[in-house]
Parts: structure tokens; C-alpha cells; sequence
């Protein structure tokens, strides 16, 4: 099994990032989702999976989510990404169907969507076994 821990990415920091490259950093945006997100997943292995996805605050609570959209990109040229998603899961906890449909390195960008409509998202790396 895999079990990556990261700290959200902020969407909005990439529109505003390259106009004003050359101003200092701002405060946090208002609404932005100061989140964490993990992703598991019940197989590594080519074929069908559920993805884990853990929505917590940064102190560790479960956060609600009205939806979580995952897509899945192999590393390499040439394939069609994968997608699943839910608006379905409690305690911050939402299985996402999903089909690794060749083995290799995935890499798969878990987006949350709060119910405010704030999205936060994260990517993580995994190698699936043929
Ligand atoms: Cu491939």
C-alpha cells in the first residue's frame, strides 16, 4: 500500500502567481481551504480499485466535501487519463471507484470541492504492478 500526506495546493495562487511575480506574498486568501489531503488505495495492481480519500483540517478533523473528483495520468505520452469521483462519504473519508488501466507510474490529482464551492487539490505518485 501507498500513503502519501500532503499539504493542498491552492488554485488560485497559480492565476495570480506569474502577473505580479514581482510582488511580495499576500496574506491567505479569504476562503481559502486550509486542508489536508491523503489518498490510498485498496489495490496496486492492474484492474479495478477504490481510492481512499481523507479530507482533514490542518488540525486533523474530518472536513465535509461536496465532492472529490480524481484523475489519474500515467507518466508516459500517449494515454487517456482515468477518472472517478464521489459526493458521497463521511467522517471526511470518500471511496472513489477507479481503474488502473495499465501497469507503471501514475501520477493522481485528487480535487475537493467544499460546500462553499472553494476547490482545493493535490497530486500523488503511485506505481501500479502489472
Ligand atoms: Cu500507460
Amino acid at each position: 500500500m501507498i500513503r502519501i500526506t500532503a499539504l493542498f495546493v491552492v488554485i488560485g495562487f497559480a492565476l495570480i502567481g506569474c502577473r505580479e511575480s514581482a510582488q511580495p506574498p499576500t496574506a491567505t486568501p479569504e476562503g481559502t481551504p486550509q486542508i489536508d489531503i491523503t489518498v490510498d488505495t485498496e489495490s496496486t495492481r492492474v484492474g479495478d480499485t477504490v481510492l481512499i480519500v481523507m479530507v482533514t483540517d490542518t488540525a486533523g478533523a474530518p472536513v465535509d466535501a461536496q465532492e472529490i473528483r480524481v484523475r489519474a495520468d500515467m507518466t508516459h505520452a500517449g494515454m487517456m487519463p482515468v477518472l472517478g469521483q464521489t459526493d458521497s462519504g463521511e467522517d471526511g473519508r470518500y471511496r472513489v471507484p477507479l481503474q488502473w488501466s495499465m501497469g507503471g507510474s501514475w501520477t493522481v490529482t485528487v480535487t475537493v470541492v467544499l460546500p462553499n464551492g472553494v476547490t482545493a487539490e493535490d497530486t500523488f505518485d503511485f506505481e501500479i504492478e502489472s
